[in-house]
Formats: structure tokens, sequence, C-alpha cells
């Protein structure tokens, strides 16, 4: 299977399908459940993923019961981009309830939503988001924040209000 669901799924463009330069921000967010032994090894990824010149930071939104809010502090100092984690002792709404927190506390152009189990692949965060950038530009309706999110097996595209990327 192609890694850029993206294709799959959205109609062929020659513009979409080249390259883009991804213009504005990012916030990636990470819904984390006793993740402590992946959300290491995912930043070290991601670190490796992310351009220098990508305007990004990290958002893990923690309902974990193990260590994985201090194993994120401390790898988070290794890494050039902001991370950061809000641990809730109360998980409202679970999985999609956190995901909802990190979006309004989000205040990027952009927003990727990716797993920490190390499913998604973090190489394909920067054009999935540039093509979702891309397509923004060339839509009818601009949205003022638009999500790219990450994860295999759901849509590559959404009607609206959001361009919805999946580069896993
Ligand atoms: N904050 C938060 N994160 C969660 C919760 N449940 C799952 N997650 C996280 O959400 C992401 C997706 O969860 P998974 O259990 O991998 O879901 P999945 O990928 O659909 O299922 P698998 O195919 O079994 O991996 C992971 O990063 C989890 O740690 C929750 O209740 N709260
Ligand atoms: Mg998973």
């Amino acid at each position: 299977m192609s890694e850029d669901l993206w294709s799959l799924h959205a109609p062929v463009d020659a513009e979409l399908a080249a390259p883009q330069a991804l213009t504005g921000s990012v916030t990636l967010i990470i819904p984390t459940f006793n993740e402590a032994g992946n959300v290491g090894e995912l930043l070290r990824r991601l670190g490796e993923a992310l351009p220098d010149h990508l305007p990004c930071e990290v958002l893990f939104v923690d309902d974990s019961t193990d260590d994985t809010p201090a194993v994120i502090e401390k790898a988070a100092a290794d890494h050039p981009f902001p991370v950061s984690v809000l641990h809730r002792e109360v998980a409202v709404g679970g999985l999609g309830g956190a995901v909802v927190e990190g979006v309004k506390r989000a205040d990027t152009d952009w927003i990727v939503v990716m797993d920490a189990d190390l499913q998604h692949p973090p190489h394909l965060v920067p054009n999935s988001s540039a093509r979702a950038s891309a397509r923004a530009r060339t839509s009818s309706w601009p949205p003022a924040t638009s999500v790219a999110a990450a994860g295999p097996g759901s849509p590559g595209a959404t009607a609206s209000p959001s361009p919805v990327v999946r580069p896993g």
C-alpha cells in the first residue's frame, strides 16, 4: 500500500501530487495512554523527520496510569522543537476527549493528530501537512485553522470544514 493515503483518497491533482512547501506552523497532538515504552522512540523519530525550518510543537495529551508523562518530560529536553505534556487526572471522553483538549489548546495554523504507538510514520508528517496546506489554498472555503490527522484505516480527506490528511 502507498504510504501516502492522501493520494489514495483525494482526486489526483498535479499540484497536490508534487512535494509542497508547508505554509504555517504545526501542532502535533499525540494522545497517550500508558505509552512509556514508545514515547522516547517516537520523539526520536520525529526529531529525524521534522525539518529544521518547520515551526512545529508537540503536545501530548495524556491519561496514563504509568510514568508516560515523566518519560516524555525527560525525553523532551533532547529535542529542538517544543514538547509539552498535558496530563489529565480525569480522562474525560477518553481518546476522543484528549484530542479535543489538544485542539482547544493548539494555536498554530495546522494540527496533526497521531498515535504514540509508532503506527504512524513521522516522516510523512511534513509533506502530508504541506499537501493539506496546498489543498486549503486551492479550496473555496478558507479555514482559519485546519486539521491534518495522521493515521491508517480512515478517510484521507473529508469534505469540510477542514482537509484531513493521514500520513500513516
Ligand atoms: N489520552 C488518551 N489517549 C488514549 C486513550 N486511549 C488510547 N489512547 C492513545 O491513542 C492512540 C491510539 O490508541 P490505540 O490503542 O493505538 O488505538 P488503535 O491504533 O486504534 O488500536 P490498535 O490497532 O490496537 O493499535 C495511542 O497513542 C494511545 O496511547 C485514552 O483514553 N486517552
Ligand atoms: Mg494503535
